[in-house]
């Protein structure tokens, strides 16, 4: 007997999810209710929601096929979900149901919520971007599907020691994940490392022979990803490498054992561990096999995809399939995509080209030089000679392009060039993914300008249309209502549930901003809020701070150009008029720090010690313990961002401008009520926008004003140190004992790079500026109900910051899919 939609699809009432949780206790786990551990409890719960994904997912997929849907696939090397549990619960609209019937039997969800480990597949903005368009794409009902590498290792947790930091690995795969569906029906073999026969006929005339190849497998995991209301699930492929069974036994067969064993680790290195750089590149081996591994595997799965349902009409790739490149990690994929149309397909090289160029478009998320990836050529011709020949053949015909355009002017060509000539032989990654692209995309306006003027005006001359922008954007299921259940319960009550899925309604909170009732909600929310921070504060810090002062916050990655230096530098300051010169801060303040240095950064790691000491001293100082506190929080990740946000009153955004692409973390702040305090850079200027003048602090020079110092060389750190006695002052406390909580001459470091080697971050340049921004902030915050409306102004004009405003102008001006609702919807 058939059964119907309805009852195949499991319920998401209360005793459907107090039978399902029980099921699982008894028939997955094994045990009696009440012998469950915590871990055990999580992993319930989990399979009790995992089930109804799976029902979801299976009727989105067919949905697609039978609309013969043009799919997304956004390759990236990084997806920072952070946990599923509660985000899914939402999603699904059975969170009080699944709450309820953990109550019943005697569990408080919240805690069972808290078990569950980060998955930290991601650095910083760029992965939980990613993270945040799966839930937008879900959301909207798009066919939009992620593939990744499935890090056994995610990114490292950070401890604090004596002020440094300390990192251990997180074995986050240690007790398996429930989201996660393995699929070894799907796995691939990939080929790496080999040589290159050369081609003999004329037919080969980009025929390869590609021999002696080493296999690896790849071996999908699916994790649902289910967009708001629960109507489509969507889903994120993560690659595990194994190593390939034949491979291994012909080494045994020859009678090595132990080698076979060793070869068949190494292959699977591949996957172990999340790179923990967000910049300094560091031209790794394992790092390029990880990149062509995710590439591979992803290439040849959507082809697979394609030719299963459309019979081999290779012509049509384009109108069916588009790939967007997360950067360029994964740029090696034009090269692989070539690579199968060509030898696996037998297609000629000029249509190959075509489908591959009207395929792919590539986001761009960084200027900062260090981190543009470049591969030596010797490195490619080891690990996937075959790729390194089509890219030089991709280079050889874009180069007689551009001397066609623009003849007689070689300097034009060595900037264009894809490979590098002069000294080691590069590939420049950056340079590949536009020439093999139809859209290149910066994250915000500035950045996209500075894209196409700074970076790579060349290529911006040859193929003005490829460029646009695509300004970021976050999700505000999990960055609001997730968050911030009060702040989204009051928001529901005022203006209805809309906002959950189109953010612009906030503005209709706009003619709430002064009203007396609603503020003081607002703020009683607020002070929750920090209470709840300052409960987390005294069980990892053991620090003791007071919920009316104002919560002042910067978290995000520790870098130079982010500038948690100009920070400390600015509370050195205000401790200093304090204790020196009797001058009292007009509000108390607790200023909170959270984030991550890559292991490889010194100055990064040495940012970490500054904050450290500097709050060591000021906690233990008592004239200014009433009135100061400074901590910083460790191991920040995608769930105690959750907690920190809602939390924050001020929220530092203070990069040199120019040099942060976006930022999101300034967007997920401005939408729960926190004030910025922020450069005229990245995502900051649109903000403030939105918001208007008197709703934010902008301080410091702008990107043009410091490009021009740049150029001119113009610019002297030590005028500002002679000329402004509080930016001596502060400096000459830095170089002395005064924050050397042991060792002396701790900080000589950072006085050399400012004073002496330049200020590459102009932090003395804005530091007066800074200081003055933040005395207007500490007076304004004085005026309560002034404060409060403007709190609320930041929330009702964030609309334009939903990761589904970003995923919309995606979809319509670069990938052109549809939504595709389920009937009836
Ligand atoms: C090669 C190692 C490496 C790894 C990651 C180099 C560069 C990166 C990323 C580009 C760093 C990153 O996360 N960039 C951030 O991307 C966000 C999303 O677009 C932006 O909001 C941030 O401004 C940008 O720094």
């Amino acid at each position: 007997m058939m059964m119907s939609e309805k009852e195949m699809m499991l319920e998401n009432t209360v005793s459907a999810y107090e039978n399902s949780l029980l099921n699982h206790c008894r028939y997955s786990m094994g045990e009696e209710w009440q012998q469950l551990s915590k871990r055990d409890l999580f992993q319930t719960a989990a399979l009790a929601v995992r089930d109804r994904l799976i029902d979801r997912l299976i009727e989105t997929e067919e949905r697609y096929r039978q609309s013969d849907a043009k799919r997304l696939y956004y390759l990236s090397m990084e997806f920072l979900m952070g946990r599923t549990l509660g985000n899914s619960l939402i999603n699904l609209n059975a969170y009080d149901a699944c709450k309820d019937a953990l109550m019943k039997l005697g569990v408080d969800l919240e805690e069972v919520r808290e078990i569950e480990p980060d998955a930290a597949l991601g650095n910083g903005g760029l992965g939980r971007l990613a993270a945040c368009f799966l839930d937008s794409l879900a959301t909207l009902d798009m066919p939009g599907f992620g593939y990744g590498i499935n890090y056994e290792y995610g990114l490292f947790k950070q401890l604090i020691k004596n002020g440094y930091q300390k990192e251990e690995p997180d074995h986050w795969l240690a007790y398996g994940t429930p989201w996660q569906i393995r699929r070894p029906d799907e796995t691939l073999r990939i080929h790496v490392y080999g040589r290159i026969e050369t081609p003999k006929s004329k037919d080969f005339e980009y025929g390869h022979l590609w021999v002696d190849t080493k296999e690896i497998l790849g071996v999908p995991y699916d994790m649902p990803i289910v967009g708001y209301g629960g109507r489509t699930v969507n889903c994120l492929r993560l690659y595990s490498a194994r190593s390939s069974q034949e491979f291994d036994m012909e080494i045994f067969n020859n009678g090595d054992y132990v080698k076979a064993v060793e070869q068949k680790m190494t292959s699977e290195t591949i996957s172990k561990v999340l790179y923990p750089s967000d910049s300094v590149k560091s031209g790794r081996e394992l790092r390029l096999k990880q990149e062509y591994f995710l590439v591979a595997c992803a290439v040849r799965d959507i082809v697979r995809r394609y030719e299963r349902d459309h019979k081999n009409a290779l012509s049509k790739f384009a109108s069916k399939v588009a790939i967007q490149l997360n950067d360029t990690h994964p740029a090696l994929a034009i090269a692989e995509l070539m690579r199968v149309l060509i030898d696996d397909k037998d297609l000629p090289w000029e249509e190959a080209w075509e489908i591959t160029h009207d395929t792919f478009a590539y986001t761009n998320h960084t200027l900062l030089a260090e981190a543009l990836e470049k591969w030596p050529v010797s490195l490619l011709e080891l690990v996937v000679p075959r790729h390194l020949q089509i890219i030089k053949e991709i280079n050889r015909r874009f180069l007689e392009q551009v001397a066609r355009v623009f003849p007689d002017d070689p300097e034009r060509l060595k900037r264009m060039t894809i490979i590098t000539e002069d000294g080691e032989s590069q590939v420049r990654m950056a340079h590949l993914s536009i020439v093999g692209s139809h859209s290149v995309n910066g994250v915000s306006e500035l950045h996209s300008e500075l894209v196409k003027k700074s970076l790579v005006p060349d290529f911006h001359e040859l193929t003005p249309e490829k460029f646009n922008n695509k300004t970021n954007g976050v999700t505000q299921r999990r960055w609001l209502l997730k968050a911030n259940p009060a702040l989204a319960e009051l928001i529901t009550e005022t203006i209805g549930d809309r906002w959950i899925t189109e953010l612009e309604e906030l503005h209709m909170l706009e003619p709430y901003a002064e009203a007396g009732q609603f503020q003081q909600e607002f703020r009683s929310i607020k002070r929750d809020n920090k209470l709840r921070l300052a409960k987390v504060i005294l069980d990892t810090n053991d620090v003791v701070v007071d919920p009316d002062s104002i919560f002042d916050v910067h978290i995000k990655r520790i870098h130079e150009y982010k500038r948690q230096s100009l920070n400390c530098m600015r509370i050195i300051h205000e401790y200093l008029s304090l204790v020196e010169d009797n001058q009292q801060p007009v509000a108390p303040r607790t200023y909170i720090f959270a984030g991550k240095a890559a292991p490889g950064y010194w100055a990064a790691k040495q940012i970490i010690k500054m904050i450290n000491n500097v709050a060591q001293i000021i906690n233990n100082d008592p004239r200014a313990n009433e009135f100061m506190k400074v901590v910083f929080i460790p191991d920040y990740k995608v769930s105690l961002a959750e907690k920190i946000i809602p939390a924050a009153d001020i929220s530092e955004q203070v990069s040199t401008a120019g040099m942060e692409a976006s930022g999101t973390g300034n967007m997920k702040f401005a939408m729960n009520g926190a004030l910025t305090m922020g450069t005229l850079d990245g995502a900051n200027i649109e903000i403030c926008e939105e918001v208007g003048e008197e709703n934010i602090f902008i301080f410091g020079l702008k990107a043009a004003e410091i490009e021009k110092m740049k150029r001119e060389k113009s610019y002297n750190p030590w005028e500002y140190y002679y000329h402004d006695g509080r930016i001596k002052r502060v400096m000459d406390a830095l170089n002395s004992k005064s924050f050397c909580t042991d060792e002396n001459e701790r900080f000589v470091w950072f006085y050399e790079a400012v004073l002496n080697a330049g200020d590459t971050y102009f932090l003395l340049a804005d530091l007066a500026s800074y200081i003055e921004a933040q005395e207007r902030a500490g007076a304004a915050y004085l005026q309560t109900d002034d404060w409060t409306g403007k709190a609320i102004l930041n929330v009702a004009r964030t609309g334009k910051f939903s990761s589904d405003r970003t995923i919309l102008e995606y979809a319509k001006e670069i990938w052109n899919i549809k939504r595709y609702m389920r009937n009836g919807h």
